[in-house]
């Protein structure tokens, strides 16, 4: 008897060593376009119907260090996509895996690939990139102020990641120029809460150039023992990374680059071609990839789970994602799961604005079939948070510069088919992201600081451009900001992240165009001031940022993520962890100054962990509002030093070659 159920352990033991064996064969094969779980979902027995689904290449840290080169080119890269879609480019041919080539682009890249690499790593762990930039020489600098300026300027962001922001850590007011190979080396506390983070460039003025041509990877922290990553359903599924990219071309398939002569932000009329991104006016592409690719095909088993990491990697694109006939269950929101896997019913989207990441749990049908990933039309009214707080349209104006999509947009095809495999979701408490005090810590203490933030505009569209019309800051702004600092040419769009407690004092003898005046802070972005002087390390704060205009925009802080306690104000049954999320629009009539409209909100509290002091930033993740002035420098500093003594050596570095040139 017992020899015999010995013998039955054996022969299962050998059957499972051939079944992985030949899930390595086949894993090699497919290696190239196919490179399925990044640890830890890939046991016997899962290997589902071959598929093509590109996965990014994925690079491993291995005895505490992750080291690799990463080169910054320009590279012409094909877009691919099924068949199916309509060729865009005359002569197109079918690849082998049975795709076509539906358009091409050329601009920078991380090594020449349309998507970097996945980058995996345990908390304790040492990121070492050689960072060569091969971008050409930048064009001669024609505007100065918040212009988008120095395209072929990049440097290196790790989004989300809790570490230093100074030195050669994540330090994003280092400048890596054309012609330089740049060390950066981040170390990645111990303590860290596992989760799905990414990287992308992020010089002022040239961000959204570079993300639109793609620059931009996963980073992926793995959670030990006792952590989400080892609750047995979430170790079970096979893990999927989604990076969605909204790729734009010229008519001659360049990423483009700015309007020189732009008066304003985008354009009122599609002839005008005075905005900034005006070039995209014109007969012009836009494509919605996933994982550089249009609308790839990934199969399931009726009833497998999988875990997707998805990130939004576009410029400025709010997501909408829905899957058809099927619920989402959300287990992260930017790489911090919650206490609980939540649930959202089919057709509810999961609101992605860019930047941020979700990890879905998502358990397939047990009904064989084909089923869409889509991004809805924004105008569906859906809530900023999963828990569904405060529906609304979620239209967000980038600039009018850029042709409306047509919406749904496929993101991916979700082909169901094979053996059955009736897979359990986690049901039971998810073990609390590791290095953040508890959502009880948080919400109990009692803040250092309570902060109003404002997200501003001004000029640029009707109704905004009568004094009567506009926020008390706009008059006193505008006139700050004037011709000299654009430039030489006026521009009329102020894109401005600011705090809303800098009220100002009313002029003397009062001026009815300008109510308002001697604002103490810019509201334009300026990497010499931060826009605090007293936010000291270990402290809790409560920031409320308010959205003065009628279209969403995304608040992303750097370094210490946030708990989001408050939607428009009002509560969240749970609050919810983020680095990144929408702030809805005002509502009712405009002007934005009417006794009828209600600004939008989101308030959360966040706790400044002694790694992340230094200077830093906070922005709106639409790049192109970021690239003209939409963020602020940020100084977290020791517990015994004030701002005026805290300097950021490569601000001053940037500083002394900007003033050499
Ligand atoms: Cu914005």
């Amino acid at each position: 008897m017992a020899a015999s159920n010995q013998h039955r352990l054996s022969t299962i033991a050998r059957i499972s060593r051939m079944l992985v064996v030949l899930a390595i064969v086949v894993g090699a094969v497919a290696l190239s376009r196919t490179m399925m779980g990044c640890g830890g979902g890939a046991s016997p027995g899962q290997t589902t119907t071959a598929s093509s689904f590109p996965q990014p290449q994925v690079l491993r840290s291995s005895h505490g260090v992750l080291s690799l080169t990463l080169r910054a080119k320009v590279a012409t890269n094909n877009i691919l996509g099924p068949a199916a879609v309509p060729t865009m480019v005359p002569g197109a041919i079918a690849d082998a895996s049975n795709t076509v080539v539906v358009g091409t682009i050329t601009g920078p890249t991380y090594d020449g690939k349309l998507t970097g690499p996945t980058l995996i790593l345990d908390p304790g762990d040492t990121l070492k990139i050689k960072l060569i930039n091969e971008l050409p020489a930048n064009p001669p600098v024609s505007r100065t102020g918040m212009y988008p300026h120095e395209p072929y300027t990049t440097n290196f962001h790790s989004h989300g990641l809790e570490v230093s922001p100074e030195g050669n850590s994540d330090n994003v007011l280092r400048m890596m120029y054309p012609g330089t190979t740049n060390l950066v080396e981040i170390k990645i506390p111990s303590y860290h809460h596992a989760g799905t983070f990414w990287f992308h460039p992020h010089v002022h003025g040239a961000v959204t150039f570079q993300m639109m041509g793609g620059m931009a990877g996963m980073l992926i922290v793995r959670g030990g023992a006792g952590t989400v990553d080892d609750v047995p359903e979430v170790k079970a599924a096979k893990q999927i990374v989604m990076d969605f990219q909204v790729l734009h071309t010229t008519s001659a398939n360049q990423v483009a680059y700015v309007n020189p002569t732009a008066t304003q932000l985008g354009s009122l009329t599609p002839t005008a071609a005075d905005g900034v991104w005006s070039a995209y006016l014109a007969p012009s592409n836009t494509y919605f990839t996933t994982n550089g690719v249009l609308n790839p095909t990934l199969h399931m088993r009726p009833g497998e789970v999988q875990r997707w990491r998805m990130l939004n990697a576009g410029s400025g694109e709010t997501l909408l994602l829905a899957l058809q006939g099927h619920a989402l269950n959300v287990l992260m929101n930017d790489g911090i799961n919650m206490p609980n896997l939540l649930t959202l019913a089919p057709g509810t989207p999961y609101v992605m604005g860019a930047g941020q990441r979700v990890d879905m749990m998502v358990k397939a049908s047990q009904t064989p079939g084909t089923y869409l990933l889509q991004c809805l039309n924004p105008s569906t009214s859906a809530s900023v948070s999963p828990q569904g707080i405060a529906p609304a349209p979620r239209v967000s104006h980038i600039s009018s510069d850029f042709p409306m999509p047509t919406y749904p947009i496929t993101l991916a095809t979700i082909v169901i088919d094979g053996r059955p495999e009736n897979m359990p979701l986690p049901m039971e408490d998810l073990p609390p992201p590791t290095g953040l005090p508890s959502i009880a810590t948080m919400t109990t203490t009692s803040p250092n600081a309570i902060r109003d933030i404002a997200f501003e505009l001004c000029g640029e569209h009707a109704g905004m451009t009568q004094p009567s019309a506009r926020l008390p800051s706009c008059g006193w702004y505008a006139a700050k900001y004037d011709t000299n600092y654009w430039g030489g040419i006026p521009f009329s769009s102020l894109n401005m992240i600011r705090d809303a407690d800098d009220t100002g004092v009313p002029s003397n003898p009062p001026n009815p165009n300008e109510p308002l005046i001697n604002f103490q802070k810019e509201g334009l972005f300026d990497d010499n001031v931060p826009l605090f002087d007293d936010m000291i390390v270990n402290n809790y704060e409560q920031w409320t940022v308010v959205n003065k205009s009628f279209s969403d925009h995304v608040f992303h802080i750097h370094q210490n993520p946030f708990l989001v306690t408050q939607i428009n104000g009002i509560a969240l049954p749970i609050p919810e962890w983020h680095d990144s999320i929408v702030v809805p629009a005002a509502t009712g009539g405009v002007p934005i100054t009417s006794p009828n409209v209600t600004f939008g909100s989101i308030t959360f509290i966040t706790h400044f962990d002694p790694i992340t002091v230094g200077s830093f930033v906070t922005h709106c993740h639409v790049l192109q509002h970021e690239d003209i002035g939409m963020m602020q420098r940020v100084d977290i500093l020791p517990a015994s030093a004030s701002a005026a003594h805290h300097q950021n050596v490569a601000s001053l570095e940037r500083r002394h070659h900007s003033a050499g040139k």
